[in-house]
């Protein structure tokens, strides 16, 4: 296969361990020859993702909490030391309450919902906002998001209303951005077994239903986003913004 993202540099938000989807989007941007840029929430998470990237070519990792507004600015003056455009954004994270995905939707208390939405989705609007001074070649934004944006999953509650949120910020940015050659788009993933997914009820029986039922008829693997991620990046996409991408084995036609 081609190197598609030779002369690329990517940024890549929410690698937080092996499981992260960020990773396997790293690793596949890596092997088409791009090179990363790393965000991390922490120094905790620095030291994770600096551990599972050394194999990787990053060229810089740089901190960025996306509910602080000066990690936002320091960002974009970090991008502009580095001297050379971003052509890729990817935003990979999700924070809600672990009380929020468990009790009634009804129950949702007005200080959780805010904090899922600052965290999953206005993110993508600042993060955006941030980068995008330094796209200056066009490029591609993209956001993970699920199926319980727009159904009713069991337990997903405010994360679904969040990602309902992100997606709807995702179609006002390609808006926005599409003049300057910059494209935004979402991936919505099958159910993976995450950190993020760790402890939500029931989880295996979901994965069981996507092996039975599917049209592929197996579990999305973490390298299926990363290579539908890597189409997203690469110029081959170049007339693709807007739009929602289900990397899920076809569990959406259901
Ligand atoms: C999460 C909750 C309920 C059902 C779920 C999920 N299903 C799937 C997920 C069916 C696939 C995973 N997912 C798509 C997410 O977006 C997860 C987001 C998330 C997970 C946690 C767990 C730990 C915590 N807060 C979280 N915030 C967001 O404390």
């Amino acid at each position: 296969m081609p190197n598609l993202l030779t002369g690329k540099t990517t940024l890549v938000s929410g690698i937080a361990n092996k499981w992260s989807i960020a990773y396997a989007i790293a690793e596949s941007f890596a092997r088409e020859g791009a090179e990363l840029v790393i965000t991390y929430l922490n120094d905790k998470q620095r030291e994770s993702a600096e551990a599972l990237t050394a194999h990787l070519p990053v060229v810089k990792m740089l901190p960025c909490d996306v509910t602080s507004d000066a990690d936002l600015a320091a960002l974009t003056v970090s991008l502009q030391e580095l001297g050379r455009p971003i052509d890729t954004l990817v935003h990979s994270l999700a924070f809600a309450n672990r009380e929020d995905l468990g009790q009634p939707f009804v129950d949702t208390s007005r200080e959780g919902f805010l904090l899922a939405h600052n965290v999953s989705a206005y993110s993508l609007i600042a993060m955006s906002r941030a980068v995008v001074p330094v796209m200056t070649n066009g490029g591609s934004i993209m956001a993970m998001s699920y199926l319980g944006a727009t159904r009713v999953v069991p337990n997903y509650n405010v994360m679904g209303v969040a990602k309902a949120a992100l997606e709807a910020s995702m179609r006002y940015l390609a808006n926005d951005l599409g003049p300057r050659k910059i494209r935004v788009n979402a991936i919505s993933a099958g159910p993976i077994k995450t950190a993020s997914a760790r402890g939500v009820k029931d989880f295996s029986s979901i994965l069981d239903v996507v092996k039975d039922k599917s049209p592929l008829r197996h579990p999305t693997e973490p390298g299926e986003v990363g290579d539908a991620a890597v189409f997203l990046a690469s110029d081959l996409s170049r007339g693709v913004t807007g739009n929602i991408m289900f990397v899920d084995s076809g569990m959406q036609l259901f």
